[in-house]
């Protein structure tokens, strides 16, 4: 594994790039060409690249340690158990929880909510309730609360963003009321790259005695996560996003509100005993993951967090923020071309619309070069409607990133404009 060294006066110097240039080296795909040209992958909010600790791992827990968790005797078992449960401990530190006990998996940031929703809300709102949402929510953290409001008569109330893509603080503390029962916010903005206020957020909340949920799903590859200092109510990230593998993801609760959640799932590993007249809940965090966890997920989990962590999430934050000023500075000034989303706060994502030209058509001529980005809706149509756009290009970074990547979108940027409008 790449262990990179920097202190501040490299990152300034920008020589920071040639060694996070070596961690390049960690992604195998990263070698690949597409379309006869070497892959320049900035699709990394949608997934990104996985380096070979985490493919290794999970190899090797197939290969070594394949067995059920909490179930066996013999030593296999065991050893798959530990392995799971000692990446459940990095999770832990990684975000600063209270307690193992408090990390609860799921299959992403999608199902990490949907929990919250079905087992924490729904029993908790009645016709006339309120549960607060922004307007730059992706479809997960909304299409939950829809159908929670659905079942039970409540009411789903949005906080307007400005032109920029500010989350608009002012109109929050008015929505506030005494019928809010739950907020659910995204710490960054996966259309946008915006930051989200979140502590602010939360405090406002909090003195109203109202929970929050806080859509981590971005945010946690760019910025260093504290859920302690944050004092949020619920976190969610899915690994995926993470340089970790698909299909697995982490609801963070505080210990108590975990402990009142009503399980949406039943089956093996969640009770403590069963029979035909009452079943008796295991204890957390088995009693919300039912059934056989995604363990190799888990275990890749785990490696992904031991890799970042060694680079360290403040050098990949300052090297993404780099790259996204650079990337900012070079499209600026390209005719017809608005860059949606200038909060700001910003992290690894730099999205544009290009007068005349639909994104789509954008993302194919880059992939026509092995530019890798995302065109659409990004799974915000709401925010598309708001921002006035059907949907933008979306170019979002990550550690692997280099101003090289930079130079090819903004040249395939121009060669898109000289082919179509010409
Ligand atoms: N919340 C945010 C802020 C996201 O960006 C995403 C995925 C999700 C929730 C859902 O995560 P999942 O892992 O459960 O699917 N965002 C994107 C994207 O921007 N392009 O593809 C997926």
């Amino acid at each position: 594994m790449t262990k990179v060294a920097m202190d501040s006066s490299e990152i300034a110097s920008g020589t920071m790039r040639c060694d996070l240039a070596q961690a390049r080296a960690d992604f195998p795909i990263l070698r690949t060409h597409v379309n006869g040209h070497p892959l320049a992958y900035l699709d990394n909010a949608a997934t990104t690249q996985k380096p070979d600790a985490v493919i290794d791992a999970e190899a090797d827990f197939y290969r070594n340690a394949n067995a059920n968790v909490h179930r066996g005797v013999h030593a296999l078992s065991q050893r798959a158990t530990d392995a799971y449960e000692a990446a459940r401990h990095k999770v832990r530190s990684f975000i600063n929880a209270h307690a193992d006990a408090e990390i609860i998996f799921a299959r992403g940031t999608t199902e990490a909510i949907n929990l919250v929703a079905q087992g924490f809300a729904e029993p908790r709102l009645a016709a006339g309730d309120e549960v607060i949402v922004s307007a730059m929510e992706h479809h997960s953290n909304i299409v939950p609360w829809q159908m929670a409001c659905r079942r039970t008569g409540a009411v789903l109330r949005v906080v307007p963003v400005d032109d920029a893509g500010e989350f608009d603080l002012d109109a929050y503390a008015e929505l506030l009321n005494a019928r809010t029962r739950l907020v659910a916010v995204t710490h960054l903005s996966n259309a946008l790259g915006t930051i989200t206020p979140v502590r602010r957020i939360i405090d406002l909340a909090h003195a109203r005695g109202v929970p929050v949920l806080v859509d981590g799903a971005q945010a946690v590859s760019h910025l260093p996560i504290d859920v302690r200092a944050l004092d949020c109510d619920f976190y969610a990230f899915s690994a995926h996003k993470l340089y970790g593998p698909t299909g697995i993801g982490v609801l963070y609760g505080k210990t108590e509100h975990l402990q009142a959640m009503t399980p949406c799932q039943g089956g093996g590993d969640m009770i403590r005993s069963v029979s035909f007249d009452a079943t008796e809940y295991n204890e957390l965090p088995y009693r919300l993951e039912a059934g056989t966890p995604h363990i190799a997920g888990v275990v890749g989990l785990g490696a992904a967090l031991d890799y970042v962590s060694a680079i360290g999430i403040d050098r990949i934050a300052a090297h993404e923020s780099e790259l996204l000023h650079y990337a900012t500075r070079q499209v600026t000034g390209i005719p017809g071309l608005r860059i949606v989303g200038t909060a700001a706060e910003k992290a690894g994502i730099l999205s544009f619309t290009l007068a005349g030209i639909h994104p789509h058509d954008i993302g194919t001529m880059l992939d026509d070069c092995g530019i890798a980005i995302r065109a659409g809706h990004h799974c915000a149509m709401p925010l598309m409607q708001r921002l006035g756009v059907d949907g933008t290009a979306r170019a979002s970074f990550a550690l692997y990133n280099t101003h090289d990547d930079v130079d090819r979108l903004v040249a395939g940027i121009r060669r898109v404009c000289a082919t179509l409008r010409s």
